[in-house]
């Protein structure tokens, strides 16, 4: 039996709707690695497309749960980050960063802010800078094409891309601080879809495509970010389990595509799981 590995995942609940910790829990838990939680905000729903929503932001209770993490000597083997509750947690997530770091454990960051080009509602320019700061604090960041624009100050390109682009924003990216960088919604052309990463300690750039499935599916990005994490934590190196969070994430949208579920209840990642587990060599 492999020795049980610890993370803490830092992200809103949202109800319904398939995101944030009702995606990372259920996809790392079941790639065999303990799951702790930290709850940014709680809603009724997410952000992307319903009216309404209820907001509760638990921005007060960060530092007694850590707090009290701390004083039970809890230890984590990585610490995940997405979306935040608020422009203050982003100064205590960096101060939770400095206080559960170790020497040999990992911090990811998904800085969760935008797609398609813009901001999520909620937040404004100054938490683009802010988490830009919260970056440098990483080990591997997952930013989508939106959001590296955002975290480098430079305008949104639509796409599509090509490889010099690319690789010029990994480098960028990694400069902020992160060693290791995932860019997701990559597209050279407009059948494939993937993920780029980078490697600045080896300069390795690989990417991973899989056919592109039409339509924007909400919660996809928290689907990657757990599906790599959960990779990463299995052993693989960066590049391969970028492709297996590529295939996972987009095996979950066909299977939504094919039912014809609306697409911002989230897609249909839990029947994905058994693939996700033979990728990860976990079940045959
Ligand atoms: O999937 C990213 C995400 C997470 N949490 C909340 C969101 C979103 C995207 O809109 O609204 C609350």
């Amino acid at each position: 039996m492999k020795e049980l590995k610890r993370v803490v995942a830092i992200h809103d609940i949202s109800g319904f709707g398939k995101c944030s910790l009702t995606v990372a829990l259920p996809i790392i838990s079941a790639a065999g690695i303990e799951t702790t939680v930290l709850p940014t905000a709680v809603l009724s729903t997410h952000t992307g497309g319903f009216a309404n929503f209820t907001y509760r932001d638990l921005t007060e209770d960060i530092q007694p749960i850590a707090d009290h993490w701390k004083s039970l000597e809890i230890k984590f083997d990585a610490i995940y980050t997405g979306f935040l509750g608020s422009f203050e947690q982003l100064d205590l997530i960096s101060h939770f960063f400095d206080r559960f770091k170790t020497k040999d454990n990992l911090i990811l960051v998904d800085p969760v802010m935008a797609d398609n080009g813009e901001l999520y509602k909620i937040f404004t320019p100054e938490f683009a800078v802010g988490m830009s700061h919260l970056c440098k604090k990483a080990d591997i960041i997952v930013p989508n094409l939106t959001e590296a624009a955002l975290l480098l100050g430079e305008p949104y390109n639509p796409g599509p891309y090509d490889e010099k682009y690319i690789s010029g924003l990994l480098k960028k990216l990694s400069g902020l601080g992160p060693r290791q960088v995932v860019l997701t919604g990559v597209f050279f052309n407009e059948k494939e879809l993937g993920a780029a990463t980078y490697d600045a300690v080896t300069g390795e750039i690989a990417y991973s495509f899989e056919n592109r499935v039409p339509g924007y599916y909400h919660g996809t990005g928290d689907v990657f970010g757990s599906a790599l994490l959960a990779a990463v934590m299995n052993g693989f190196p960066l590049s391969e389990a970028a492709g297996i969070a590529v295939r996972f994430t987009t095996s979950a949208i066909r299977k939504t595509a094919a039912a014809g579920t609306d697409i911002r209840f989230g897609v249909n990642f839990e029947q994905t799981i058994p693939e996700l587990l033979k990728d990860l060599r976990i079940q045959d």
